[in-house]
């Protein structure tokens, strides 16, 4: 077994060299222009959309508040249940319940780990205003099929893409399916502003209000037109994300490459499963399902004593947190996969032979 000398966590952000930032950095020191729709974020907008595939991409100031926004632009009626998936991060469901909106959850497929489309009918109500999958872990869901659910029940479709930056569906990015994207440009991401989101419209009216909503209900005249908030990108952050952004393939065929390597060293280990991904994928994690919470257990204390520090997402199954869904019931696909998965470190700088190395410490320890 192989023990490391320093400690490796589950990520550590991709970061472009210094002095690429500075040259954005000097900008800003020249001109005194820090936030309030300044040039960076116009052009960090530009190269992200041009680099994703998309027209147009509001920048915010995290992923959280890319949720809560798409849901207001969509001017649904507050009180309305939202169906969503348990197996996702708290942020998918506290934007919901931020909003004023019902979450109803629907199970997950445990293959892909994404809302199963095949529940999704059964679950609608005539109380039943909007679909929010999440694409877990970079996995795209059956946007076709949520869509064409969306589109026979009049439903408004915002995917929580906070994960899936660098994801193409039947040649065109994932963004472009739904009426709303909103994905996360945070230190952990694939692509990281340091704290930063980013939210995809089909629709420019709906992007218009984005705009007006993130920068406290101005339209471009400065009148005030609706209830906004400051969910403004600083220069700061555009200037992280513009030099990241050079590096963005690489970064995804580096994930890609060690993905692979996991898999290679991992999959004929019996009681280890993996998600079932579609060839899209962006491998921004790489998730292990074990046959049980106590091998889990077993294998990340051992990881631990190590010096490798994996990290349980997501877990527990949202619809268990009882502060913030006391009359949640039960999904057991969700609860089940939620208690047996782990994510291992997975990020640009983690060299190959530290993933060879920590693949066949897990298989050891699978047996
Ligand atoms: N929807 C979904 C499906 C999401 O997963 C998320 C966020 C959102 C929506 C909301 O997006 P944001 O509002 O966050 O933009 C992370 C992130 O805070 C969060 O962005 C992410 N998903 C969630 C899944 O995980 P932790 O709990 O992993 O953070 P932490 O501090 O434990 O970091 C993990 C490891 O990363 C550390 O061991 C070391 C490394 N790290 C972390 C940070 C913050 C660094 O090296 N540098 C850093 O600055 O939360």
């Amino acid at each position: 077994m192989t023990k490391f000398e320093k400690p490796i966590y589950v990520t550590m952000p991709s970061l472009a060299p210094l002095a690429e930032v500075d040259e954005y950095l000097k900008q800003i020191w020249a001109s005194g222009i820090m936030t309030h729709n300044g040039p960076l974020v116009q052009r960090f907008e530009k190269e992200f959309s041009l680099w994703s595939g998309v027209e147009k991409t509001v920048a915010v100031c995290n992923g959280t508040l890319a949720i809560q926004l798409a849901l207001r632009a969509l001017k649904l009626p507050r009180g309305g249940e939202i169906l969503t998936t348990p197996f996702t991060f708290i942020a998918t469901l506290s934007s919901i319940l931020y909003e004023g909106f019902v979450p109803k959850f629907v199970d997950i497929d445990p293959e892909t780990l994404n809302m199963d489309p095949s529940n999704i009918e059964g679950a609608i109500t005539e109380k039943t205003v909007a679909i929010l999958p999440v694409h877990v872990f970079g996995n795209p869901c059956d946007v076709e099929a949520i869509d064409a659910i969306g589109r026979r029940h009049g439903l408004k479709v915002v995917y929580d893409a906070a994960h899936a930056v660098g994801v193409n569906v039947n040649g065109r990015s994932i963004f472009m399916y739904g009426d709303i994207s909103a994905t996360s440009f945070h230190a952990t991401k694939l692509l990281n502003t340091s704290e930063g989101g980013g939210i995809i419209a089909r629709d420019s009216a709906i992007d218009e209000r984005l705009r007006e909503l993130r920068f406290f209900g101005y339209n471009a005249a400065k009148d005030v037109v609706c209830i906004g908030t400051n969910a403004k990108m600083t220069e700061v952050n555009a200037s992280i994300g513009l030099a990241n952004l050079k590096y963005m393939d690489a970064i995804v065929a580096d994930r890609r490459r060690k993905y692979g390597l996991y898999k290679e060293i991992l999959s004929a280990s019996p009681r280890l499963a993996f998600q079932k991904t579609a060839a899209s994928c962006n491998c921004s994690y790489f998730p292990v399902i074990f046959d049980s919470e106590e091998m889990l257990h077993k294998v990340d204390a051992a990881l631990k004593s190590l010096n490798v520090f994996a990290r349980r997402y997501f877990w527990p199954s949202v619809n268990t947190y009882r502060a913030v869904c006391p009359d949640s019931p039960k999904c057991p696909l969700s609860e089940d996969i939620a208690n047996r998965i782990l994510c291992l470190p997975l990020y640009y700088t983690l060299p190959m032979e530290t993933v060879k190395a920590i693949a066949e410490n897990v298989k050891e320890l699978v047996g």
